[in-house]
């Protein structure tokens, strides 16, 4: 591949709802610009990008995969992205170092819940974006309906067809720019008039793009108004910058399979899509603030996006430079761990393949291998002037498996191997609960953890049994009661004697515990005190009901009795726990069940849905709001009916909803519920 400085790179995110294409666009654009000399297939695991075996399993992206190519003396760094909800967080990763998101769409589809959501993370990111119709060869792909979808769901946003289709599904044959006023046929994309029978069609549309770029640029909207005709160039300046501030969406046309659009959607991207250097980035400096532009002579800065522990290649980071330029074998930091490595391993990626280079300029993405301790979100940088860029902001995870090692042989090896899946995804995680003693595996959804849990196995040699997540309920008592204990021992050796009068009181939600003591006349020692509350501490930890950590709970020591030569640390200790047992049994005890502030994003038709469904799962709507034609529910509800709740509003809403959770408080469970969690472990205690 020959050498591009950093104003002919242009990095894109290809993005958009599962099965849109982008893969297959990917694909077509590598044997369209001569990199490929066949075309894989999605179906039969044969594409650059989806080269994870799991990915040609499942036969969809998994992985965000770097796909460069060159045109018009463009290098042209294509991600492209799974559209699947439950891999997010690649689109994420892909956006964080891109210059703009290519959203394709189904031309049948319309504007799908991939595509809002796509939407929705290019406007968090305030980043460019292009649309792309793809399938436009399909049976039933419809020009009106699609960019009426468009419109209806993504809001009033300029969303500006640059092109007519000429002819749709198995007459789809070519395009014509509302730019040129031409029509371009075929795959060669062959310059034609345009079809009589468009001509008026094309006009109309023509000049509500010219007036859409006009009114961008306050020069051009004078002379627009003032009825002068713009002429190509003038629109394309116009549209460079309202795309590059994000006020405009220009709109291509086309089908990766038929290969009809794709030349102008090239052009386009070269075109439209920001350079670098065209776009500045805030990053910290010795701890202040500096502007980096991408300049290939500036000091050294470089995102890595995305990490991989390959098997054979051993670990390799995706980086983006956005200053300076990484040489081989050069000398650089980590700016986190402040880890010093000699960069070996220096390529570019394409898919799967490594392409060894000696330099990477500013503006462009390649990997760096075997640098350990690098990871997503880290900055490579020299050590003289570390920079630190700003990571990357990754949604919370949405659903738990509790695992536990298949064998003694797999238990040595879990830890470790959980940890560098972490490592490999920052939307997953790894959680021990101490109040339920259950390792957790979390991610976006059911298909991310099963792949995770595959990855384990085939990647890292671990297999591990799954099950469901258990609730880390809480207990808490709800009125004062006292209690005393006398503890005795007096066989054989040394004896013990301790004797505790305790009360205990509730605190409020989120107080903890507190341990006082109120005993005057030195009826017991000082140095027993602190006994006292370890035993009382080591109960904290167990629970009285059902094995559940106590909070929010004061105990008091108000009296007792020692003995001159049985008193002991150890017998106080025991005494404690056991007045503090019995103590929190007359005391009312209860559980806590944790409670999550739940966001559900779905459109309006399905709201009333929602809410009701909310009523069976104890939860309680708080309000609401309206996103163009969606509306967003929000609600409290217990964790213990929320635990599948993604695979539920899935079938409630065919897929089109999308949910956020949150932990929010803990709250008293109702006792009918709460006595089959106490029956449940007084038979699993009996049991173990
Ligand atoms: N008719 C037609 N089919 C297409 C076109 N582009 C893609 N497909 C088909 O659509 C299906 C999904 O394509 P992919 O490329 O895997 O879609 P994707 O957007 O990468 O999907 P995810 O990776 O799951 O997000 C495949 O069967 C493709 O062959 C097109 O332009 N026309
Ligand atoms: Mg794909």
């Amino acid at each position: 591949m020959a050498k591009y400085s950093t104003d002919r790179i242009r990095n894109v995110a290809v993005l958009g709802h599962g099965g849109s294409g982008k893969t297959t666009l990917t694909e077509a654009l590598l044997f369209k610009t001569g990199v490929t000399t066949r075309i894989g297939r999605v179906e039969d695991g044969t594409t650059v990008a989806d080269w994870e075996p799991e990915e040609q399993r499942r036969g969809l992206s998994i992985n965000l995969s770097v796909i460069p190519i060159e045109y018009e003396n463009l290098k042209i760094n294509l991600i492209d992205t799974p559209g699947y909800l439950d891999f997010s967080g690649e689109q994420i990763s892909a956006l964080h170092v891109a210059e703009a998101g290519l959203i394709l769409v189904d031309a049948v589809a319309g504007a799908e819940v991939g595509t809002e959501l796509a939407w929705d993370t290019l406007n968090e990111q305030k980043c460019p974006r292009i649309i792309f119709v793809n399938k436009m060869d399909r049976e039933n792909a419809n020009y009106e309906h699609v960019i009426d979808s468009l419109h209806t769901t993504l809001g009033n946003a300029k969303i500006i067809p640059m092109q007519l289709p000429i002819g749709q599904a198995d007459t789809f044959r070519g395009v014509i720019s509302l730019v040129t006023m031409k029509a371009y046929m075929g795959k060669e994309s062959k310059e034609a008039p345009i079809p009589e029978d468009m001509l008026a069609a094309a006009e109309a549309a023509h000049t509500a793009m010219a007036e859409a770029a006009a009114e961008t640029d306050d020069d051009l909207i004078v002379k627009y108004l003032d009825g002068e005709d713009l002429d190509p160039e003038e629109v394309r300046h116009a549209l460079h910058q309202g795309v590059r501030n994000g006020t405009i969406a220009p709109v291509y046309f086309g089908s990766a399979t038929t290969d009809v659009g794709l030349e102008r959607l090239l052009q386009g991207l070269g075109r439209y899509v920001p350079a670098p250097d065209e776009h500045p980035i805030v990053a910290q400096q010795d701890e202040n603030p500096i502007e980096l532009n991408n300049d290939p002579n500036g000091p050294v800065a470089a995102a890595v996006f995305k990490t991989i522990i390959d098997r054979y290649v051993g670990r390799m980071n995706y980086v983006r430079v956005v200053s300076g330029t990484l040489h081989k074998d050069s000398t650089l930091i980590n700016e986190r761990t402040k880890h010093s490595y000699r960069i070996a391993g220096l390529s570019i990626a394409r898919g799967k393949e490594l392409i060894n280079v000696n330099e990477l300029v500013a503006g462009d993405i390649g990997v760096v291998t075997k640098l350990e301790d690098l990871l997503t979100g880290d900055t490579l940088t020299s050590a003289d002037h570390p920079i630190q860029l700003e990571r990357a902001n990754y949604p919370r995870p949405l659903y738990s498996v509790g695992i536990s090692p298949a064998t003694q042989a797999d238990s040595a090896k879990l830890g470790h191997s959980l940890h560098l899946l972490t490592e490999e995804d920052p939307t997953l995680r790894i959680q021990t609960i101490s109040a339920t003693k259950q390792t957790v595996l979390q991610g976006m959804g059911e298909s991310h953890v099963d792949v995770a849990v595959r990855r384990l196995e085939t990647k890292f040699g671990v297999k591990v049994e799954t099950s469901m997540p258990k609730v880390p309920y809480r207990e808490t008592i709800t009125k004062i009661a006292s209690a005393q204990y006398r503890h005795k021992k007096q066989t054989g050796g040394a004896g013990q004697f301790a004797e505790v009068h305790m009360r205990v009181e509730p605190l409020t939600s989120g107080e903890g515990f507190e341990y006082v003591s109120e005993v005057f006349g030195g009826v017991i020692s000082g140095v027993f005190l602190p006994s006292i509350e370890k035993g009382v501490r080591q109960v904290l930890n167990q629970g009285v009901i059902a094995g559940y950590p106590v909070v929010d709970v004061k105990a008091v020591v108000y009296d007792g009795k020692e003995h001159p030569v049985d008193s002991k640390d150890i017998a106080f200790q025991t005494a404690g726990r056991e007045v503090f047992r019995q103590a929190m049994k007359e005391a009312s005890p209860v559980l806590l069940e944790p409670i999550y502030q739940v966001d559900v994003t779905v459109p309006d038709e399905y709201m009333g849905d929602v809410m009701g469904d909310f009523n069976t799962r104890r939860g309680r709507v708080q309000g609401m709001d309206q996103k163009n034609n969606r509306t967003v529910i929000h609600a409290m509800v217990p964790l213990a009916e929320i635990l599948r709740y993604g695979t539920d509003l899935r079938s409630m809403t065919q897929g089109r909803g999308v949910y956020t959770i949150e932990f929010d408080h803990f709250e008293h469970m109702p006792s009918y519920l709460a006595e089959t969690v106490i029956s449940q472990h007084k038979h699993e205690d009996h049991e173990e």
